[in-house]
């Protein structure tokens, strides 16, 4: 219930309803797999109190469910394949491990680009890969498959740093705004003798405005050789360039949106340039690295250097 309905208008409300839209349902299996066992999470809702959200207590009581579906040759959605990222960028090797949430719900697998089937190869454990490809698994339960999922895993070589990691600069990122309209954030260009300051990490104007680009210029501190992943958070696009790589592409004219990228960095400082476009409406722009072996988290002024 809507914290802002009164006692008057929470009287007033009936139940809860599911609606599906089929115009891109193309029949009646996809039609099962969008609703089930939906139904039932919306039914749980519908006759839960509303301080009770036990969704480990849902999915114990979910199995006999899935049974029943099964037996009923009903399609359904199985519970999600875990331990599967959509990109994973390595050095030398990558250990991937694989789990389906029930126990009695198989994994098959392809290294191939191909379609996993119930014929394909069994997953029995972790996999280590040293090698660029595409691995795609899929699982089994009762004669129902689920969705493919699909992980792309490229190898690479560590970027030579520009800059050895005892160089000494100072914290924060080159910025310059160009008061302008720009179709996309990759086409911001600084006009030749335009003024810059000096921005801890990227962000925003100050108080909002239309029609600006930004351009947040510098070096990234790589601590450690090793694999980096970079979030932008932008309204509208960014793009974010390590050297001449483009490792996150999150342009285009879209609210408020994440997208990630990973590269391999040799320790020390790397050449980095994020290209920042406002047309009009809200505006953010944010940035999260996430070094080796660590969680991502928010940048900060002392992972670079001008
Ligand atoms: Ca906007």
């Amino acid at each position: 219930m809507p914290a802002a309905f009164d006692a008057d208008q929470r009287a007033r409300v009936r139940g809860v309803q599911g609606n599906f839209w089929t115009e891109y349902i193309a029949n009646a299996a996809r039609l099962q797999f969008m609703g089930f066992p939906r139904a039932l999470a919306l039914a749980e809702r519908g006759w839960s109190a509303e301080d009770v959200k036990d969704f480990s207590h849902f999915q114990a009581r979910l199995t006999p469910h899935l049974d029943r579906y099964a037996r009923m040759k009903w399609n359904h959605h199985l519970p999600a394949l875990q331990g599967l990222t959509e990109r994973a960028v390595f050095i030398d090797a990558a250990t991937v491990d694989l789990k389906a949430p029930l126990p009695d719900q198989a994994i098959t697998y392809t290294l191939d680009g191909s379609l996993p089937t119930a014929s394909s190869p069994r997953w029995n454990g972790p996999l280590t890969i040293d090698r660029s490809l595409t691995l795609r698994a899929r699982t089994f339960r009762k004669g129902i498959a689920s969705e493919v999922y699909e992980g792309r895993f490229t190898r690479e070589a560590p970027l030579k740093a520009a800059l050895a990691p005892d160089v000494r600069l100072s914290p924060g990122l080159k910025r310059t705004k160009v008061s302008q309209r720009f179709e996309l954030a990759k086409d911001v260009v600084i006009p030749a003798g335009s003024p810059s300051t000096v921005a801890s990490v990227p962000a925003p104007e100050s108080p909002r405005a239309d029609n600006y680009g930004l351009v947040f210029e510098g070096h990234f501190y790589a601590p450690v050789t090793g694999v980096y992943a970079f979030t932008t958070h932008s309204d509208d696009g960014d793009v974010f360039f390590i050297g001449d790589r483009r490792v996150v592409d999150n342009d285009g004219s879209h609210g408020e949106k994440p997208a990630t990228g990973q590269i391999a960095l040799q320790a020390g400082w790397h050449p980095l340039r994020h290209l920042y476009r406002q047309l009009g409406g809200g505006q953010a722009l944010r940035l999260d690295i996430q070094r080796p072996g660590e969680a991502s988290r928010p940048a900060r002024a002392e992972d670079f250097g001008h």
